[in-house]
């Protein structure tokens, strides 16, 4: 099954997709960026299973380039999976985390049976990794993973980071 790539420049809170994918941090407890508009805009219930997923799974954190899904409570999606992305470093290598990603989240896709799913930028933001450089990691993982997915949606927030993006793609 061939997984179609689409770009939309907008704000990933909005995506009436199966999954939206979370660039959170390892305490799942929410912070700034996506993760703050998606648990502002999803509500508390996000919040919740997040706290039990630490309680019960999770005690130090969700580890870097690992995912896990919770409900998306209020948002037009069916389910967040949140996703850690590395910090950029210019001292050492951190892409194959980044990679991980992708491909953890794409296999947490199909455990939930999700069909399309919405993906930020991971990574990109506060966490400061060159976006041209994140961007062929995120195109590049998703292309090469095998996965039922039908619809991979890189939500982009800017116009250049749109831009970016369509040059990888075409
Ligand atoms: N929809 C789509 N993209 C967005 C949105 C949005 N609503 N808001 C920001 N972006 P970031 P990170 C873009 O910082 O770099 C949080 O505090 C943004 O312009 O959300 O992985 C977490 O709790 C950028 O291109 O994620 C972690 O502590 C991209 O999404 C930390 O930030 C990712 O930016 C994670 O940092």
């Amino acid at each position: 099954m061939n997984t179609s790539l689409t770009l939309i420049q907008g704000d990933i809170t909005e995506q009436a997709v199966d999954a939206v994918v979370n660039a959170a941090n390892s305490s799942l407890l929410g912070g700034g960026g996506v993760d703050g508009a998606i648990h502002r805009r999803g509500g508390p219930e996000i919040l919740d299973e997040c706290r039990a997923l630490r309680a019960a799974q999770y005690g130090r954190g969700l580890p870097t380039g690992q995912a896990v899904a919770t409900t998306a409570g209020r948002l037009p999606a069916r389910w967040v999976i949140h996703t850690v992305g590395p910090v950029w470093a210019k001292s050492e290598d951190r892409s194959g985390l980044l990679a991980s990603c992708y491909r953890e989240s794409l296999r947490v896709a199909d455990d939930l049976g999700a069909r399309t799913v919405a993906f930020p930028a991971i990574s990109t933001g506060v966490y400061g990794w060159p976006m041209e450089g994140a961007a062929r990691i995120a195109v590049e993982t998703v292309r090469e993973t095998e996965t039922a997915v039908e619809e991979v949606r890189f939500v982009l927030f800017d116009k250049q980071a749109f831009a970016v993006f369509a040059a990888l793609v075409g």
